[in-house]
């Protein structure tokens, strides 16, 4: 499976660490909406469903977590466990979001508004919609 991590630069010195993304640079995308997911109770896994149109960047700011992908033929699992480094996740691909260390947050920069309509939320659907 054709995974892309995108390792951003630390501007980093003696104060600490600070990341810059940037639309249309080192983000393959005009970003029009950020959310993040964080205080994720044990054992809880999300996601479960795919996207028609949606690109995104997941990254790790905080902690870790393990993102489980599924193009309809090939499985693959990323740990995500970088302040620096990006999964960019293109359409077409079942995820899930599973072992979040504690205190893990989840940030994510998307391609699009938020639309329901856009997101496959069942397994038998998002395969025959792969194979169209
Ligand atoms: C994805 C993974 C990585 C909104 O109202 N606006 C938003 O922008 C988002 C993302 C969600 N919501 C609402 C919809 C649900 O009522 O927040 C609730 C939780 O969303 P969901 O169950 O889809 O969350 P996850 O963690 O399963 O999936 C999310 C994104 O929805 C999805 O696009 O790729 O994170």
């Amino acid at each position: 499976m054709n995974v892309e991590k995108i390792i951003f630069d630390i501007k980093g010195d003696e104060r600490g660490s600070l990341v810059a993304l940037e639309a249309l640079k080192n983000i393959p995308f005009e970003i029009k909406r950020v959310y993040y997911i964080s205080d994720t109770k044990k054992g809880v896994t999300r996601g479960f469903h795919a996207h028609k149109k949606l690109k995104q960047i997941l990254i790790c700011v905080n902690g870790s977590c393990k993102i489980g992908l599924d193009n309809g033929k090939e499985k693959e699992e990323v740990l995500l466990d970088k302040p620096n480094v990006g999964l960019y996740l293109e359409s077409g691909m079942w995820r899930t979001m599973y072992d979040f260390s504690e205190g893990a947050v989840l940030l994510v920069l998307a391609s699009e508004l938020y639309d329901e309509s856009d997101y496959i939320r069942d397994y038998e659907t998002f395969l025959k919609y792969m194979n169209e």
